[in-house]
């Protein structure tokens, strides 16, 4: 009888053991998963957005989040609605959550020394994409992915330059200018710094062309339609328009059909970003030329981020491909834009 029970207890023991090791087992698979799944999650980026202001930059939001879904990294993504002063909340939130990188698009370029110097003591390496920024020392982020506005400005001057050089022998004598009202992107970005400056480089060699008006209406479409009814108010005698992004080019054609005018024919439009209402405005002969602005940088911006979270360096500058749409091209060629 001993020895039966002797069996017994041995074979609970022996029960009790394999639920322990199953358990263990488990817990360790289940451990292993867990470890798993936090390596599985990859690493962590806090990406500071500016907004919604324009279908390309909800589309930069999107190429972003899908490629981090992609590729398995964990996107903390803040909108910041237009404001310095969110992104600088959002920097500091990302740092107190130690998210392994910094990726953020700074809607100026200045005020970001203190944040970024925060983010250094944290050891948290910085992206900056889009739009740049001026700091003291510029070991403060590790680099820069985005467009060239520069470029893109020129590419406007030399299409204006170009269209009108042959303009001054049909000049009515008492016309002496080509004269040129600008929509500026949002005061003190990158963007429009850059885009401003690469036009008038390419205009300041040649008087006949002025700016005799230049005003910002913050990317956004609604400002666009107000400054074109304002500048439509003051001047008579318009040749071009050129405006720093699509968004409020689409809004002073508005104000221009209302007034019976025709854009593209009345008045030479040439406008930055590419996003499929331009095109269709070139197609339709709205506007004259089209500058590719490219909002498809996730992937790129991604792949950066594991870089720098690997302890990996980057390249200090790199700008992505873009093209230049002319009216005179086959424009039946052009992709769908996606946004
Ligand atoms: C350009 C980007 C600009 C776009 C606008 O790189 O920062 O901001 O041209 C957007 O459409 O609002
Ligand atoms: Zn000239």
């Amino acid at each position: 009888m001993f020895h039966k029970i002797k069996q017994i207890s041995k074979q609970f023991h022996i029960l009790i053991l394999i639920i322990i090791i199953c358990c263990f087992v488990g817990c360790g698979a289940q451990k292993k998963n867990v470890s798993q799944i936090e390596e599985d999650d990859g690493i962590i980026v806090g990406f500071s957005q500016i907004g919604a202001e324009s279908a390309w930059r909800t589309y930069n939001t999107r190429s972003v989040q899908e490629a981090a879904a992609e590729r398995g990294v964990q996107l903390v993504y803040d909108n910041a609605e237009q404001k310095q002063e969110n992104q600088i909340k959002a920097l500091r939130s990302f740092i107190a959550y130690q998210v392994d990188v910094i990726v953020f698009v700074p809607i100026v370029t200045d005020g970001w020394d203190n944040v970024l110097q925060e983010a250094r003591d944290a050891g948290i390496p910085v992206l900056v994409t889009d739009r740049k920024i001026d700091v003291e020392d510029q070991s403060l982020y590790a680099g820069f992915i985005g467009t060239d506005s520069l470029k893109e400005g020129r590419n406007a001057g030399l299409f204006v330059l170009d269209t009108f050089k042959n303009e001054r022998e049909h000049f009515d004598n008492d016309k002496e200018y080509i004269n040129i009202v600008e929509l500026f992107g949002t005061e003190g970005s990158s963007v429009a710094l850059g885009r401003a400056e690469g036009f008038r480089d390419v205009l300041e060699t040649h008087p006949e062309f002025r700016i005799i008006y230049s005003k910002s209406g913050d990317f956004l479409r609604s400002k666009g339609y107000e400054l074109a009814v304002e500048f439509l108010e003051m001047h008579e005698d318009i040749d071009v328009i050129f405006s720093h992004n699509d968004g409020m080019t689409l809004g002073a054609i508005e104000a221009m059909e209302e007034r019976g005018l025709h854009p593209g024919t009345d008045i030479v439009i040439v406008t930055i970003d590419a996003q499929q209402e331009a095109i269709d405005a070139l197609r339709e002969g709205k506007v004259n030329c089209v500058i590719e602005c490219n909002p498809k940088t996730g992937s790129e911006i991604i792949k950066l981020a594991e870089k720098l979270a690997a302890g990996e360096n980057i390249p200090r500058i790199q700008y992505v491909h873009e093209e230049v749409f002319y009216e005179t091209d086959d424009l039946s060629l052009i992709e769908p834009r996606g946004y």
